[in-house]
């Protein structure tokens, strides 16, 4: 039998892990022999999550509730005074992220699905961690992606990063369906990745700061619903995951002021099979680095650390999938992606990886009955 044969055999389904619970299974990967254990359950539809210097974990439900994980998994009462949001269709309660001042500060972002006069929209939030943990203070409203008028309930976007010096936050936002042509205009937040200092100032930097008509918070636009945001450890770049409508997802290197396409061009089609553009590729847009079809519904995006436990994924880059479910690592070479790797392929709803400060992973499994996963070297 061959050697990769017999690794495959070797390799337990998370199935197996699910049955189980508690137990923890071993599985073979490129990056040696990693152990998969259930770290906390009884999460619905765990959405976003950060690590506290302490070790604690800030996790999101998609339908509104804010938690706190203890560091051996065990899940906290919701934490009270969550800003407005609309729990409906993909909206909700989304993505969460330490001010890059927290130890100090005590600040968070949150991203929601609000509703508003005019229908609901993506809105990034500012708010206080209590210092017993139990609620949130000081909530504020920094930024809206108007202008609302989507009736419908999907593409948010809705992904947080806090660039490395921690001296910007960026935010996603999606092109809420109905009307795509909102992801090329410069007029409209729909469709765009939107910057903003740590303060939740508008940058005088920005690329169409200062445009007439233009909005100021934009950093680049044509997105259609980016559901991934992380900065390269080795390079210090942005990368955005993006979900294609039928095929097409991407991921993309973002400069500020570029147009990624969407919908102009596409390598995806319409769910009903029907064509959205015969072009997959146009002078003055941006191309994907990668695109995949059939499609892996990327949600999330995240780099293996520099001190990570696992050293085999250091400086890789981990799509993480919804259909279909499992994580693929991407060996990057600089900002080039290079070889995939799939791991808890065809197992689970992947709705993020996050790595605590040791630098082992935690798999957001999204399920009415959720889960975090521990990923660990052995
Ligand atoms: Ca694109």
């Amino acid at each position: 039998m061959s050697t990769r044969r017999a690794l495959l055999l070797a390799s337990p389904s998370l199935a197996t892990v699910h049955r189980a619970h508690a137990q923890s299974v071993t599985i073979q990967t490129q990056a040696g022999r990693l152990r998969v254990s259930k770290w906390c359950g009884g999460l619905s539809h765990p959405w976003g999550a950060a690590f506290l210097p302490d070790g604690r974990m800030l996790v999101t439900e998609r339908e509104g509730r804010l938690r706190l994980i203890s560091p051996d998994g065990r899940a906290g009462p919701p934490i009270s005074n969550l800003p407005p949001l609309e729990a409906a269709g993909q909206g909700g309660l989304l993505d969460v992220k330490l001010a890059a001042d927290f130890a100090s500060s005590r600040r968070i972002w949150l991203s929601t699905a609000t509703l508003v006069a005019g229908g609901a929209l993506t809105r990034l939030s500012s708010a206080r961690l209590s210092a017993d943990g139990t609620r949130l203070e000081d909530v504020t409203a920094v930024l809206d992606a108007a202008p609302a008028q989507s009736r419908g309930r999907i593409h948010y976007g809705g992904r947080i990063a806090v660039s490395p010096d921690g001296r910007h936050v960026f935010l996603t936002t999606g092109e809420r369906n109905e009307n795509r042509a909102r992801a090329q205009s410069l007029s409209d937040l729909a469709g765009k990745v939107l910057r903003l200092t740590a303060e939740g100032r508008v940058p005088a930097d920005n690329p169409f700061a200062g445009r007439a008509g233009a909005r100021p918070e934009i950093w680049s636009y044509g997105h259609r619903n980016p559901q991934g945001i992380a900065f390269s450890p080795t390079t210090g770049s942005l990368f955005v995951a993006e979900f294609g409508p039928l095929g097409g997802d991407e991921l993309n290197l973002i400069r500020p002021g570029l147009n990624y396409g969407w919908p102009v061009v596409s390598h995806g089609r319409n769910y009903d099979g029907t064509i959205i553009s015969n072009r997959a590729e146009a002078p003055g847009m941006e191309p994907p680095l990668r695109a995949w079809v059939p499609a892996i519904s990327p949600s999330g995006l995240a780099f293996g650390p520099m001190d990570g436990r696992i050293t085999g994924w250091r400086g890789s880059a981990f799509m993480c999938c919804q259909n279909t479910p499992g994580l693929l690592r991407i060996a990057m070479q600089g900002d080039r992606p290079g070889a995939e790797e799939r791991l808890l392929w065809n197992e689970h709803r992947v709705r993020l990886l996050v790595f605590n400060q040791e630098g082992s992973g935690h798999v957001l499994v999204d399920a009415d009955e959720g889960m975090i996963l521990r990923i660990e070297p052995i």
